[in-house]
């Protein structure tokens, strides 16, 4: 079947799930070319095989809230391909989460993985539950109730989830103890797990460390700098969180931050105590960034709007699936923008990719700029497996070196305009997609 044909049939098979169609377009035209090279692909229905998951787990999820009322929410895992290694990805708590959400994010991490060159499949999966205002013990009800149905589908060899949008430490806390009681092994099936019972350094800054020296590579190969230059990131999560501090150690000045009320401009620089400040207010629970400019007057609050409007060297998106659009990248354009970066998944509509790399901004895809979570949680894994925990050092200089080579791979298949230009989203998806596509071959129709 040729590319128009199979996205056609996706389109008529899977009609309301928009992301997850777009997630899969958006691989499909990057490797159309490398695929038509290979007629033995085709024969192999690779394609095919590649865009619909190997299976989907849904149930239900009964809690009981604080004054005693039932709750229901959906649960899901969504195990992509495990062409590579077992199923990999995070877990996501948020009330827009729903199968379309969770095939994206599952075929995304697909190539992502692959990318990390460690041994990962792909998986997501996650529920419409979000923690917003609710109290730790109800979180730790639904955590349980959560793992009391998933428990059987994941184990350390087969599939190991981890944190994502509204799982964090404490989420997988709760997860993981469940998970424990439950399967009886204690082999590390999640990975984000706290330092004291078998998680690793580094994994709490992993995502936001790693886009930064993906970011750093990408600007030194198109003979630029990291330091002195200007960043809006958006959200103030975990991954905004890491992003921030190594951009700021880097030399780079972090301007805005943002939450679903509107966004925080500070034109003196969000680093210090004032990133700090940013985790005391995500772990407030409230969901807000307003407060930030009520302590510190070098900084405004912006309600109901989106950092991008402000002039920035480099933008990254780091909250949720296209939060940027065409209008956004526009106007980052007008405003002369040098860089953009993925770091939330899909960070950015299609519109606002194709703008940027018509503009020849040096755009880093989600797939690529963003893997250093899963890769450190690839670390984690592979420290469980031999019993011991690395420095902090050791993890970082596997994280740097590990994202040096995902840059190499883009740059391989992604390089154009003699050199000068390189074209990320087609890297990373080319390289992504042969490994995978590769894998698949040689372990036959399964
Ligand atoms: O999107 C991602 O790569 C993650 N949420 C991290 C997944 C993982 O398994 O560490």
């Amino acid at each position: 079947m040729k590319i128009t044909d199979i996205i056609s049939a996706l389109d008529a098979k899977h009609p309301g799930e928009s992301e997850y169609r777009q997630a899969v377009m958006e691989v499909l035209v990057c490797i159309e070319d490398i695929y038509n090279q290979h007629p033995e692909f085709e024969k192999a229905a690779i394609i095919e095989r590649l865009v619909e998951p190997d299976r989907i787990f849904t149930f239900k999820v009964p809690w009981i809230d604080d004054k005693g009322k039932v709750r229901v929410n959906l649960g899901y895992r969504v195990q992509f391909n495990n062409a590579i290694g077992p199923y990999k990805g995070g877990l996501r708590f948020h009330a827009s989460v729903n199968l379309s959400t969770l095939k994206f994010l599952g075929f995304e991490q697909t190539f992502k993985n692959a990318l990390t060159s460690l041994p990962m499949g792909g998986a997501k999966g996650g529920s419409d539950f979000s923690v917003r205002g609710k109290s730790n013990a109800e979180i730790m009800r639904f955590c349980q109730s959560f793992m009391l149905e998933l428990w059987q589908n994941i184990g350390a060899n087969t599939d190991i989830p981890a944190g994502d949008i509204g799982v964090g430490g404490r989420e997988i806390g709760y997860l993981y103890g469940m998970y424990k009681k439950l399967a009886r092994e204690n082999t590390g099936t999640f990975t984000g797990k706290g330092l004291d019972y078998g998680g690793s350094l580094i994994r709490p800054e992993a995502t936001g460390y790693g886009a930064l020296y993906f970011i750093d590579k990408a600007l030194a190969h198109h003979g630029h700098q990291l330091k002195g230059k200007t960043v809006a990131v958006s959200g103030f999560g975990n991954v905004a969180w890491g992003a921030c501090l190594k951009a700021t150690e880097l030399g780079a000045k972090v301007i805005t931050i943002s939450g679903p009320d509107g966004y925080i401009y500070d034109p003196e620089g969000i680093e210090g105590e004032k990133i700090d400040f940013m985790l005391e207010l995500r772990n407030s629970g409230e969901d807000i960034v307003a407060p930030y400019a009520d302590k510190y007057p070098s900084a405004t609050f912006y309600a109901n709007k989106r950092p991008w409007e402000q002039k920035v060297d480099i933008a990254l998106p780091c909250a949720i699936q296209n939060e940027m659009n065409e209008q956004d990248a526009q106007q980052l354009i007008n405003n002369k923008v040098l860089c953009v970066g993925e770091v939330s998944n899909m960070g950015c509509t299609t519109a606002a990719t194709d703008l940027l790399i018509e503009h020849k901004v040096i755009f880093a895809p989600g797939k690529a700029v963003n893997a250093g979570g899963v890769a450190t949680s690839g670390l984690e894994m592979t420290q469980n497996a031999m019993h011991i925990q690395w420095s902090a050092q050791e993890v970082d200089s596997n994280l740097k070196e590990i994202m040096s080579k995902i840059h190499d791979q883009c740059v391989k298949y992604g390089s154009q305009d003699g050199g000068a230009y390189v074209n990320y989203a087609k890297g990373a998806n080319i390289a992504g997609f042969m490994k995978v596509a590769n894998a698949m071959m040689a372990q036959g129709v399964v």
